[in-house]
């Protein structure tokens, strides 16, 4: 039967033709749907004698079949083909860098909150945090400060406002953050190993005084804490916060209302040239304060003292700040000047931790 090559000719080209999905569905139509040319032939096959079906049926058959064929494949390469092409559009190079850039600066005094979490995190310290505003009680009482003690006046504490007539003693803001210690104590217990860093206040305004400040204290209580294990903890946090191996501590007997003994702590430095050398030289710097806290305080926070002892310590945030970062002024931490931020700030995506290096 003529016709037969001409239209697997016509059809072949037409599918390789066909640019897109549509444009195939078209060519199938044409010539498999029900008025398709294939179609159509086929059902001639009924009117023609049985020697021209015997070569004609099979024939069509093997059209019809290489056709299908033939449009599936052409469907296949099409899909591939619009893949293809999405996922080119899609392609994105991930070693770009983030755009836009941060803009904004870590401020010296969270870089060195962020260094310090990490360094006591290291040894087993989580971080307790409580209100700014405190009752008396939470500030000074559990803290083994009475109300005469002259601490109270020495910190020139923030009163908050009481109304008129209502006679219970005003609550301040924080003057310390041991008493977040107090009700970390209580909430969780003995034994214990907690830092609190924060906001603090003292009415002190001056060169080296702000009248809102930063701290970090510390707390450890065990079975049977020593000064041995506070020394330690107070070396290893100098030996990571300054990254210099050799650190050198100097206690010297002091006296604080929250603990006995108590112990001021200086660290071996040298000023020559107006630099600043941790763990080298013949000068001592004054940087915590610290002891074993006072078997009053263990009680005030719901330990009790015959079955429990701790160390605790603190020190100024800010202070460690200026010295590791050479930053010369103090009142610069808080006057939010953007020059300064850029210039003393830190990489918003540089968050420190002890494998990376403090301070990269
Ligand atoms: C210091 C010095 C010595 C201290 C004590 C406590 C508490 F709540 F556990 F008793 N927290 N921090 C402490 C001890 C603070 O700052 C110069």
């Amino acid at each position: 039967m003529d016709g037969i090559e001409q239209l697997r000719t016509a059809y072949l080209e037409r599918i390789a033709n066909a640019q897109s999905a549509d444009a195939l569905e078209l060519v199938r139509v044409a010539a498999l749907g029900k008025k398709g040319e294939i179609s159509l032939k086929m059902r001639e096959l009924g009117r023609m004698t049985p020697e021209e079906r015997q070569t004609a049926g099979p024939a069509l058959n093997a059209l019809k079949d290489e056709i299908d064929a033939a449009l599936k494949a052409r469907r296949a390469a099409l899909e591939d083909a619009a893949l293809e092409a999405r996922l080119a559009g899609e392609w994105l190079d991930v070693t770009l860098p983030a755009r836009p850039r941060p803009r904004g600066t870590v401020h010296p005094v969270s870089q060195v909150m962020d260094e310090l979490t990490a360094i006591f995190a290291d040894m087993g310290f989580s971080v307790a945090e409580g209100p700014q505003i405190e009752s008396d009680w939470h500030n000074f009482d559990a803290l083994n400060i009475p109300p005469e003690h002259p601490a109270r006046q020495e910190h020139d504490t923030f009163f908050m406002h009481r109304a008129a007539g209502d006679n219970r003693p005003p609550h301040v803001l924080r003057t310390h953050t041991s008493p977040v210690q107090i009700r970390a104590m209580q909430a969780q217990g003995a034994p214990l190993r907690v830092i609190a860093p924060g906001r603090v206040y003292r009415m002190d305004m001056d060169q080296t005084h702000t009248p809102m400040f930063h701290q970090v204290e510390g707390l450890a209580v065990g079975r049977d804490i020593s000064m041995a294990n506070l020394k330690w903890t107070l070396e290893e946090f100098c030996r990571a916060f300054f990254e210099v191996e050799a650190v050198e501590l100097r206690f010297r007997a002091s006296h604080f209302p929250f603990t006995e003994p108590s112990a001021e702590v200086d660290i071996r430095c040298s000023w020559e040239g107006g630099q600043l050398r941790i763990g080298e030289g013949d000068d001592w710097m004054e940087i915590l304060g610290s002891g074993m806290v006072h078997p009053r305080v263990l009680e005030a926070g719901g330990i009790d003292p015959e079955a429990w002892q701790g160390f605790a310590f603190g020190m100024g945030i800010d202070r460690i700040a200026m010295l590791k970062y050479g930053i010369p002024d103090l009142r610069a931490f808080f006057e939010s000047d953007l020059r300064w931020l850029r210039h003393y700030g830190f990489a918003a995506l540089d968050t420190p931790d002890l494998a990376g290096g403090l301070s990269r």
